[in-house]
């Protein structure tokens, strides 16, 4: 309900949302995007307000506060509701932070006042549309956004396409679209998405699996899965959606799409579009006109997931322009990024694993559904989701670990199924797992939370699980 009503009062057309020269534009929150949307904002002449309800009290917050205000803004730390409400009220265009939920005073009271409610990415996709602008590539899911705008970053630049990933990878976008390149690529999350116009038309969409997450901020599943699908909402004929045809909700929602449907699968058989071929020579990756990319064995890895994110983004930087060689050599060299299923070492045949990445259940079911039998280190800041969908793993489980402010749910979620120990540190949790560990297993942090609960991030998690491994298995053996 939340959700169709911002929907409703962002639409229209991008030429009525743009403010003119001067107007005022009330930006929600300083930290790496508030930053860039204020240099961009202050160069093209609007009247900007930041508002900070918690401002950083390093170097790094101050330094963003000072550029803001040295670009003529004004920063309004701490305004509380009724002052955010009223700014937000009387602005001509409002912009939030992506971790600002729609249940902020501000953009509250910008949606009752009728006020355009736009994301950065927004705003970045107007820029970009236009003369001598890049092309913009869009790429969202639950999982793998990372991974497939990497690639297909990779693949365009080895095919001599001046391309760069930006937007949720960490780059903000409104930066990346006024650089001299052909394309950006860019990672978007549904917080992005959610408050997007028709001004956000990429040229080339992929929208890649939809498991939940988030529901802390969409509140629904439903209202999470209508804003990852403005990814490709305003594409029209000639634009592109690369979709996921093995992923029920993605291809329900691709079926409304009215740009060209290339679809990607790994199931065994698939008959069209991005996929597996069985060939004399062996498996080979083929597009959607049969023509090979790369051998399956040339893959420096090959679970489920690695195939579908190299098809994923074979089929977008096919239709962006790289040529097939210097696809297939982006993907025989591509090793993965860290903390996603990353080897941190092996001793005595068990194998240690930082899928620290793995921040929701869709993402840690596909992580140990590539494995055979694993301790589990789960839990941390459950972000509104049902920790007990974990429990279809128990029979590939040797034993869970449970973790963080969730442990309790992981626990439940795991009684009378495996073995399952609580503890209360990264330390504690590594050496209780190299205890229940066997020959032949692997001990994979893939939690299924968020981080917050004991680290500011899931790399910085990652780094003590591997840090803890290390430690333990160079003393013990
Ligand atoms: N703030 C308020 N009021 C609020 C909420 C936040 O004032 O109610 C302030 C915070 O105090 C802080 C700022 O707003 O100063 C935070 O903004 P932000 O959380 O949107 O963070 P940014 O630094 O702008 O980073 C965002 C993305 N963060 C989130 O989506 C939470 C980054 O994705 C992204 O790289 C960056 O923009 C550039 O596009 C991070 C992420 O965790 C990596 N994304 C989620 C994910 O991948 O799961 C979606």
């Amino acid at each position: 309900m939340e959700m169709q009503r911002g929907r409703a009062r962002t639409s229209g057309t991008a030429e009525r949302n743009r403010p003119e020269k001067g107007t005022r534009v009330v930006v929600v929150g300083l930290a790496v995007t508030g930053d860039a949307l204020v240099r961009h904002l202050t160069r093209r002449g609007d009247n900007v307000i930041v508002l900070e309800d918690t401002p950083g009290t390093g170097p790094e917050y101050a330094a963003r506060a000072q550029r803001a205000r040295a670009a003529g803004a004004d920063v309004v730390e701490r305004p509380g509701a009724v002052r955010a409400g009223s700014l937000a009220a009387v602005a001509d265009l409002v912009v939030p932070s992506p971790g600002v939920s729609e249940r902020h005073a501000a953009i509250a009271a910008a949606l009752r006042a009728k006020v355009p409610v736009r994301s950065e990415v927004d705003v970045a996709a107007e820029v970009a549309s236009r003369n001598g602008g890049p092309v913009l590539a869009a790429i969202t899911g639950t999982n793998a956004k990372t991974t497939v705008t990497t690639l297909t970053a990779a693949m365009l630049m080895a095919a001599g396409v001046k391309a760069v990933p930006a937007g949720n990878i960490g780059r903000p976008l409104i930066e990346a679209v006024e650089d001299a390149v052909d394309v950006v690529v860019a990672e978007v999350s549904s917080f992005q998405l959610n408050f997007t116009t028709d001004a956000f038309r990429p040229r080339a969409s992929a929208l890649l699996n939809l498991g939940a997450d988030h529901l802390d901020w969409h509140r629904t599943f439903d209202a999470y899965a209508r804003a990852k699908s403005k990814v490709f909402a305003h594409q029209s004929g000639e634009d592109l959606l690369v979709f996921n045809a093995d992923d029920p909700v993605v291809a329900g929602l691709a079926a409304e799409a009215r740009g060209r449907r290339v679809p990607f699968s790994v199931a065994q058989g698939a008959a069209s579009g991005y996929r597996v071929l069985d060939t004399a020579a062996g498996q080979v990756l083929v597009t959607s006109d049969d023509e090979e990319i790369v051998a399956l064995e040339a893959l420096p890895r090959r679970t489920p997931s690695d195939v579908a994110n190299a098809l994923a983004a074979s089929a977008m930087a096919v239709d962006l322009g790289a040529d097939l060689v210097s696809i297939g050599d982006t993907l025989t060299g591509f090793t993965g990024l860290a903390h996603r299923l990353q080897l941190v070492t092996e001793r005595n045949e068990v194998r240690y694993v930082d899928d620290s990445k793995a921040t929701n259940v869709h993402a840690t079911i596909a992580a140990v559904g590539a494995l055979e039998s694993v301790v589990l280190l789960a839990g941390g800041r459950n972000k509104g989701l049902d920790l007990g969908e974990l429990r279809t793993l128990a029979p590939r489980l040797r034993a869970v670990v449970a973790i963080g402010e969730a442990a309790d749910e992981v626990a439940e979620a795991f009684a009378g199924l495996t073995t399952v120990v609580a503890a209360a540190s990264m330390r504690e949790a590594v050496r209780k797992a190299h205890d229940l560990a066997e020959r032949g297993d692997t001990v994979l942090l893939s939690p299924a939370c968020a981080s917050f609960d004991w680290y500011p991030s899931y790399s910085a998690r990652g780094d003590d699980f591997a840090r803890e491994v290390r430690e333990l298995v160079e003393v013990d053996g």
